[in-house]
């Protein structure tokens, strides 16, 4: 056998190498986690309170807002919004901050989606 068949042979053709290419260079493109604010429910924050709060720091319509507190009220709690760690972070201190300053026992909470 001549060196040119040899060579032949034993490399891989180009379209082995593009695959190999493909699967290797893998970008290190990661996602940043994404974290879930949830509502939880209680029986002494008044329902008009709890609408606000979801119109005020969450930029839902009326409806969105109703809809959003009468869940949380018939199922004990519900997912509001996902937003980046920071964005999260600050919307649960608003809530808090604005239901503490009204004396409202409303809780809200982030966790990892
Ligand atoms: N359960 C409250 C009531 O009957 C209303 C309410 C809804 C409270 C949602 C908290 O996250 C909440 N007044």
């Amino acid at each position: 056998m001549n060196v040119l068949s040899e060579r032949m042979m034993s490399e891989k053709d180009d379209s082995e190498e593009d695959q190999e290419l493909l699967v290797k260079t893998r970008p290190k493109t990661k996602k940043p986690p994404l974290y879930k604010v949830l509502l939880i429910n209680d029986d002494y924050t008044p329902m008009e309170f709890v609408v606000m709060i979801l119109e005020r720091f969450f930029g839902l319509t009326h409806a969105q807002a109703f809809d959003i507190m009468i869940t949380v009220h018939k199922k004990g709690l519900a997912v509001v919004g996902v937003f980046s760690y920071e964005v999260a972070e600050t919307k649960v201190a608003q809530v808090m901050d604005c239901a503490r300053q009204h004396q409202h026992p409303l809780q809200c909470t982030m966790e990892k989606e």
